[in-house]
């Protein structure tokens, strides 16, 4: 049995949700927030979601455990492209999407969405980064209709886990968001949306993130 360890607003976590989803493995999703509590501590070593457990024992950092699932259940459904260059290309994709779009926006949303407060520099030193990574980004997808290609790959759900993310986390001090001009994303998103593993996951991200509004109102 698998058990995913995250938070259904945690990109990374529904990254990982999602691929599971998409190799159609059976899984437990346990909610739970990050910590640095030492039990915690234990299982994911520098408290992040997500982690996996997997016969008791326990795998952290979304990129090898997707890696694991792909190795581990060779009989589902392919996420890493067979061709070693495709299968860079797709990694790569990823480490702009997390490296270049999500963490520069976190430099907004961590702070704001814990009312704590972000500064006009902050706002425009991350704003000058996601414009970089939106470039870069649109210089790489081919949305065709996937991110990189006609297959549905591990990119897709890096991709589709955070980038609605960041263009809402960071709306109430940047909008627009510079990845909403990313061009044909708008339509991928919408492609996404209408498959059901992608729809599970952002249902369960966006009611979520209402009901931590209306909390915080
Ligand atoms: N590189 C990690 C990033 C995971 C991550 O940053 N998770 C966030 C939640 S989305 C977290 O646990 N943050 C708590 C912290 O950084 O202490 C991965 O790919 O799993």
């Amino acid at each position: 049995m698998i058990r995913l360890y995250g938070y259904p607003i945690s990109n990374y976590s529904n990254k990982v949700k999602l691929f599971l989803l998409e190799k159609g493995l059976d899984f437990e999703e346990i909610r739970i927030p990050y910590s640095q509590d030492e039990e915690f501590l234990k299982k994911s070593p520098m408290g992040k979601i997500p982690f996996l457990e997997t016969d008791g024992r326990y795998l952290f950092e979304s990129g090898p455990i997707i890696q694991w699932i792909e190795d581990s259940f060779p009989e589902s459904k392919k996420l890493f492209p067979q061709d070693p260059f495709e299968a860079a290309f797709v990694r790569s994709m990823i480490v702009i999407i997390e490296n270049y779009v999500d963490l520069p926006a976190r430099k907004i949303y961590t702070p704001g969405l814990q009312r704590k407060p972000v500064s006009e520099e902050t706002i425009l030193e991350a704003k000058r980064e996601l414009e970089r990574g939106t470039a870069a980004l649109a210089r790489i997808v081919r949305f065709s209709p996937f991110i990189a290609g006609s297959e549905m790959t591990a990119a897709d759900c890096a991709a589709f886990a955070t980038l609605p993310l960041v263009i809402d986390n960071v709306s109430e001090w940047l909008s627009p968001c510079p990845v909403e001009n990313l061009p044909g994303l708008k339509q991928y998103l919408e492609m996404m949306n209408s498959l059901p593993g992608p729809a599970k996951v952002e249902k369960a991200r966006t009611t979520i993130m209402k009901a931590l509004r209306r909390s915080k109102k």
